[in-house]
């Protein structure tokens, strides 16, 4: 039985606390035998629909445009990723690609853009993705090469870009081009791009570790009408950021769903494993082990839910500290599962158990939406300011 005493915390109000005890619910009832070896892209467009289905990617859109709350909620979306992620990685990651991959459009799309994407993607009709990083501009965001030439009443897209996760079966694509109005971080646009639309291909798939759909695209004179631009021209960089400044702080909470999930399989086993006359639970090396992981993910939960509830209730700008909850979670849930690894012993890297799953699912999170290094920089660069 996995901790909740969490969801009493003064961060959270009625319609966090039951959504956490209802998806809770419907996870336990709908993702427990999820098929692994069936093919990932299939199972991430079924997941996309039952998630969709059950209501719960409504908290990835405005009400407005078929959302649950009148702005997205992020206390919301880190205890969805967080419940999620302790049961289902691969649930965890379609919920998130369907609020990062429209967050922009969210943000800072059109009246038009907002009624035509948004509702299809709370129903899971509609699949996401965000098309930010290039080969050489990862962490660099303002180094994209990716251009968008202005030609009449379209733009012009040419360009590459890689790590696009949900990369081939995304109905769409917000994608972040140069449109030259500065150097830099001030000459960023960004466009919501039909995955159909002629020019647009995904050049390569990319296999991972922890299987997901991850593309390289290329764009090649792929003409995109001007009114599926995101807000104004050259303010893209600005776009990104600010979505990712939302996603960061749920990348922190699905950290630590799997963190939970590594300390509840640790718990059972420590306590049902017998040697030397005891059980592991009884030996003091083995609790030194529980208190680290408990503490760490209490930790972790803190700086999270501080991020969220700052955003939602302050509605203040939360770049320090989602990026410091992102940054504390990431790296302290990867030493939360090793450690249940080793109470695992030899199980622990067989494949198909539940450590060896997580063992494998966490290690991007330290990497993607702004590796650990670029966290610092953020916290670093926002302190200096602030003093
Ligand atoms: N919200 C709103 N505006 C922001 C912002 C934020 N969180 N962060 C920066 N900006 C604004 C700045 O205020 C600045 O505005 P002005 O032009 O008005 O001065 C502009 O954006 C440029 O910002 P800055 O000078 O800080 O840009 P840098 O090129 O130095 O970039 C980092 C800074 C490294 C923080 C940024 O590139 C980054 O976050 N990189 C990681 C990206 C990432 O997560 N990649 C993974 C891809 S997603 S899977």
């Amino acid at each position: 039985m996995s901790d909740k005493t969490y969801l009493d915390w003064p961060f959270f109000e009625a319609p966090q606390r039951t959504l956490a005890a209802d998806l809770d619910a419907w996870a336990s009832a709908n993702l427990a035998h999820l098929d692994h070896g069936a093919d990932v892209d299939a199972l991430c467009r079924d997941l996309a629909r039952r998630l969709g289905g059950g209501g719960w990617l409504r908290h990835c859109v405005p009400a407005a445009y078929g959302g649950a709350s009148e702005n997205i909620d992020s206390r919301s979306l880190c205890i969805a990723r967080e419940t999620l992620a302790r049961h289902e990685g691969l649930a965890d990651f379609v919920f998130a690609m369907q609020g990062l991959g429209s967050g922009a459009i969210s943000i800072a799309g059109s009246e038009d853009l907002k009624r035509r994407y948004l509702p299809r993607v709370a129903r899971g009709e509609a699949i996401a993705a965000f098309a930010l990083s290039e080969p050489d501009a990862g962490s660099d965001v303002g180094a994209m090469t990716t251009s968008a030439r202005r030609d009449g009443d379209h733009y012009v897209l040419d360009g590459g870009k890689t790590w696009i996760s949900n990369g081939g079966i995304a109905d769409f694509y917000c994608v972040f081009a140069r449109t030259g109005e500065a150097p830099g971080a001030r000459g960023i646009s960004a466009f919501v791009v039909d995955a159909d639309t002629p020019g647009l291909e995904v050049s390569e798939r990319i296999e991972l570790i922890a299987p997901h759909p991850l593309s390289s695209l290329r764009f090649t004179n792929c003409r995109v009408r001007a009114a599926q631009r995101l807000g104004e021209s050259g303010q893209g960089f600005k776009v990104a950021m600010q979505t990712l400044d939302i996603f960061r702080a749920s990348v922190a909470a699905a950290a630590l769903g799997f963190a939970r999930r590594a300390l509840d399989e640790a718990l059972a086993r420590a306590k049902a494993r017998k040697m030397f006359g005891q059980t592991l639970a009884d030996f003091q090396l083995t609790q030194a082990a529980i208190a680290d992981m408990a503490t760490a993910i209490d930790s972790a939960a803190l700086l999270t839910y501080r991020a969220a509830w700052l955003r939602d209730v302050k509605g203040e700008r939360t770049t320090r500290e989602a990026a410091m909850a992102k940054m504390a979670a990431t790296e302290s849930a990867q030493q939360v599962i090793d450690r249940a690894l080793q109470i695992f012993g030899g199980l622990g890297v067989v494949s198909g158990y539940p450590v060896e799953k997580l063992y494998r699912e966490i290690r991007a999170l330290r990497i993607y939406e702004g590796a650990t290094e670029v966290q610092k920089l953020i916290i670093a660069r926002e302190t200096l300011k602030a003093s």
